[in-house]
């Protein structure tokens, strides 16, 4: 059996099968990356809930894995050379499970670096975007209620990247084209999140990109996807 004890999270979130991948995480858009991924693998896990409601993710426990703070982390017990491995950033974690596996990620180099460089684009521009997005639309609205510019400034980015990924995706099954890859992965719960969760529909004009609205619902109609993005569940 693997020995975690060298992973401080595990005494505030016990491993119950310490010989799997453990999963520190919560239902939001970098959240459900990982449990959509590792449902796609069908690679055994322990999902572990982290509440915002009580902060955990910045416990000294939670801290001990991701310095920064916010979900999702991961140990793998058998990572490289067969040795325990913590990892956090999503990006970095999705890219460890397909070089992990061989899987969701082209084999041929280039293919490989096309999918990384689309990783990228999600992580450095729709994320932070439709998340600053989000704060001033939605859970920060009272404070710029008299100040329209910061929802017009995030509003305006999100729309240009939502109408760079439809040119990309125009004519394509998935971001790389025939393959379901990482890079599909990392950003459809981007593009669901602002919808389901920020009321954005409307004001980004999801209408006027039907390749991305259409690609959305072949992501979500996968049922290993869609299985992932309801990880974790709510402890009772
Ligand atoms: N770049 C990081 C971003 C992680 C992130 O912002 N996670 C959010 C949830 S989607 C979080 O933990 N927020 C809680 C907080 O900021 O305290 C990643 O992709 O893993």
């Amino acid at each position: 059996m693997a020995d975690l004890s060298a992973f401080p999270i595990t005494s505030r979130w016990p491993a119950k099968n310490p010989d799997i991948i453990q999963l520190y995480s919560l239902q939001t858009p970098n959240g459900v990356k990982i449990s959509v991924a590792l449902e796609e693998l069908a690679l055994p896990y322990e999902p572990h809930y982290v509440s915002f409601a009580t902060t955990d993710q910045k416990t000294a426990e939670f801290v001990s894995l991701n310095p920064n703070g916010r979900i999702p982390a991961i140990i793998d017990p058998n990572g490289p050379d067969g040795k325990p491995i913590g990892l956090f950033e999503s990006g970095a974690i999705l890219l460890y499970l397909a070089e992990k596996t061989g899987k969701l990620i082209p084999a041929d180099a280039a293919g490989r670096y096309e999918t990384i460089q689309w990783v990228f684009f999600q992580m450095a521009g729709i994320g932070p975007m439709f998340g600053q997005f989000g704060h001033f639309y939605k859970f920060a609205a009272d404070k710029v209620a008299n100040n329209s510019y910061p929802v017009e400034r995030y509003r305006d980015e999100a729309k240009r990247l939502l109408s760079v990924l439809e040119s990309r995706l125009k004519g394509r099954q998935w971001i790389m084209g025939d393959e379901y890859t990482i890079a599909d992965i990392t950003t459809f719960p981007w593009i669901r999140g602002a919808d389901i969760f920020y009321g954005g529909r409307e004001v980004l004009d999801y209408a006027k990109f039907p390749a991305v609205m259409d690609w959305l619902q072949r992501c979500i109609a996968r049922p290993a996807s869609e299985k992932g993005l309801n990880i974790p569940v709510k402890p009772a």
